[in-house]
């Protein structure tokens, strides 16, 4: 789909398997191939964010992403330019998938989290768009 018709639909909470260790020795959580809905060119990750900090701040004209709380816990503000919703990470086992065409940003981390993010892309400043203004305008 074209990223100025995706709306919060499109966004998807999916589950990563849990393998436990049946000797008590924690757990093991896999992604692969065909887990997510892209191929993974780029991986970043965010630590040490201060309670009161912001994250993101703008939307990607053709970035996908999955975002995965492997410590601790934030909040993703999401909106389509029309619809507005927030999702908590707080599980390693759990990710959340990015379209393109979405705004989002990042709040409330807790002390010691970490956010890791598997890209579609490499990194390309082209692809952002940082102005909310220019983000409605983008979706029409
Ligand atoms: C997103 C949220 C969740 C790079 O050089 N390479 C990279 O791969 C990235 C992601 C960033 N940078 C540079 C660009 C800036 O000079 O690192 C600096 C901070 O980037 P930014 O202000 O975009 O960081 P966040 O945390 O606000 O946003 C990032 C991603 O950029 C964005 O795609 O969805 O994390």
């Amino acid at each position: 789909m074209e990223s100025k018709k995706t709306t919060l639909e499109s966004i998807k909470i999916i589950e990563i398997p849990k393998i436990e260790d049946k000797k008590g020795r924690g757990n093991l959580s896999v992604i692969e191939k065909d887990s997510i809905p892209f191929a993974v060119k780029r991986v970043y990750y965010l630590y040490d964010v201060p309670s009161n900090a912001y994250r993101g701040g703008h939307a990607h004209k053709n970035l996908f992403q999955f975002l995965i709380a492997l410590s601790g816990s934030f909040d993703v503000v999401l909106d389509d330019g029309i619809k507005k919703t927030t999702i908590t990470l707080n599980k390693p086992n759990k990710g959340l998938l990015i379209p393109k065409g979405i705004w989002r940003e990042l709040e409330n981390f807790s002390s010691g989290s970490v956010c890791l993010v598997l890209a579609s892309e490499e990194y390309d400043e082209e692809d952002y768009i940082r102005k909310y203004k220019q983000f409605l305008k983008y979706k029409g």
